[in-house]
């Protein structure tokens, strides 16, 4: 059987995922690539000033227009530039997960959230397995800074140990998905626990894909962007058709593909089916009325 040889991570590290959810790291990516990803995504950016609507690449902020462009996603950037694909397949990160999942990884999704200067684009509090429910729970989420993060421009927000509990439903008062968790569970959780990962660009933190996460506005005068890749264990197989229509979806990026389902998740709710299109996670927040 394949092992994992432990480069980045120390026990310590690998324990803390386990325990809370989640892990962060620091200096992951040096600062010449880093210098580099800023410099593609200024100029998907400045790409986004030719477009009205949200389309398969840009999910736009309503208030965006060509004079103030507010790019709040660029979708599956793994798909439209050498070094977002670099990130998601080459660099250190495949091996990282491998160190928590591995030795068989496959790669779920990319996608690029960019809270622009005193824009926004606050993302509620939800779980990733909601939105795409696997067979078993070893799914997680990378993110990779490309500015340094604070509670000020809107930080991720974890409730350490959430991911033991139970997978909430994300609906509004009508019972619609809304990807969000309603407050009358979020009340249930220990909020006083939650943690803001305030950490600097190049660095990545880790979240299990059950955790309970969100972040606040970009209060701020300059950028908060983070780069998120999704990686599941190869034996994990996805429940619901895959939304991001991207060739990329279960790719292997370590190890080999599994000739075996492991099935221990447990019960959750079914989300609806968006095979034949997403819109965000922003646009189902932003719909919700009551709760
Ligand atoms: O961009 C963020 O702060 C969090 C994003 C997030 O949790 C998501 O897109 O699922």
């Amino acid at each position: 059987m394949a092992t994992v040889t432990r480069r980045y991570l120390s026990p310590e590290q690998i324990g803390s995922y386990h325990r809370d959810g989640y892990v962060a790291v620091r200096d992951v990516i040096d600062p010449s690539r880093l210098a580099e990803l800023r410099r593609v995504t200024d100029e998907f950016l400045e790409r986004s000033r030719q477009t009205r609507e949200s389309d398969d690449v840009f999910d736009l902020d309503p208030r965006h227009t060509a004079e103030a462009p507010a790019l709040r996603r660029i979708k599956n950037p793994a798909d439209h530039h050498p070094v977002y694909r670099w990130v998601a397949f080459e660099s250190p990160l495949p091996d990282i997960v491998g160190e928590l999942l591995g030795p068989d990884v496959k790669f779920n999704h990319s996608k690029l959230n960019l809270k622009g200067s005193l824009i926004g684009a606050p993302v509620d509090w939800h779980q990733d397995a909601a939105f795409y429910p696997h067979s078993n729970d070893d799914v997680l989420a990378v993110g990779l800074l490309l500015d340094d993060a604070s509670p000020e421009n809107g930080c991720l927000a974890v409730v350490p140990g959430s991911h033991r509990g139970p997978v909430y439903e994300h609906d509004d008062a009508a019972g619609r998905f809304a990807g969000s968790i309603p407050t009358g569970d979020i009340v249930r959780l220990d909020m006083a626990s939650m943690r803001r990962l305030a950490l600097p660009a190049g660095s990545i933190h880790i979240h299990h894909y059950r955790l309970v996460h969100g972040s606040a506005e970009n209060r701020t005068t300059t950028e908060r962007r983070l780069l998120i890749n999704a990686y599941a264990s190869a034996d994990a197989v996805q429940l619901v058709p895959d939304s991001t229509r991207s060739p990329l979806f279960g790719a292997i990026v370590r190890g080999a593909p599994s000739r075996t389902v492991r099935r221990e998740a447990g019960t959750f709710r079914m989300p609806p089916d968006w095979s034949r299109g997403y819109t965000s996670i922003y646009a189902l927040q932003s719909r919700i009325d009551s709760r």
